[in-house]
């Protein structure tokens, strides 16, 4: 059984995390765990209810595959200003990740395989078509971070190189200082299989 630590920072442009458009998601139930980040259009508390809501339909939907996942995510944010999201399934027993993602959400995993996810276009609540599920592997010595549109997201992967063996609390930390914009609300969400 595989098992992960996960660390997730959010940094509120209103300076209260409370009123952060940003908000993420790990959650285990049985041989899955559920990891997901959302940002909502825009920034500040109307936002963050936006992407509070996002969270607690995943929260009780937390069974369903990514894409299925962000489908609901649709009907429920339909009237409200919309979000994007990235979503991960990963199997504990075997590390299969399962991936889906909508919008401007950076979703990678850094390590000897080096994969950058492709999120197709659109608005959930708004306007998306039906997304598209990859597959991949999570396995020691890979990490897997998801990013806002408040990380910058063209860095070159060996930049993270020599920290991938440090804990996911001080990967999120590093990317969000060297790579965290000041213009918008930014979070990152970092999960590492642990040896
Ligand atoms: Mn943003």
């Amino acid at each position: 059984m595989l098992r992960i630590e996960t660390r997730l920072i959010r940094r509120s442009l209103a300076g209260d995390e409370a009123d952060c458009g940003d908000a993420g998601l790990v959650r285990i139930s049985g041989a899955y765990c559920l990891l997901a980040l959302v940002d909502a259009l825009g920034h500040g508390p109307e936002a963050a209810d936006v992407a509070n809501h996002a969270i607690r339909f995943m929260e009780s939907h937390d069974t369903l595959a990514p894409c299925e996942m962000l489908t609901g995510m649709h009907e429920a944010l339909k009237g409200t200003r919309g979000a994007v999201a990235s979503v991960c399934r990963l199997d504990l027993e075997t590390g299969a990740l399962a991936y889906a993602g909508i919008g401007n959400i950076a979703a990678k995993i850094f390590g000897p395989r080096y994969l950058s996810f492709v999120n197709m276009e659109g608005v959930i609540g708004y306007s998306m078509r039906r997304s598209k599920q990859f597959t991949a592997e999570l396995t020691a010595g890979h990490v897997l971070a998801l990013c806002s549109d408040g990380v910058r997201s063209g860095f070159d992967p060996a930049e993270l190189n020599d920290i991938l063996r440090d804990s996911a609390d001080f990967i999120a930390a590093q990317i969000m200082s060297r790579f965290g914009k000041t213009d918008d609300d930014a979070s990152c969400l970092v999960a590492r299989p642990l040896p």
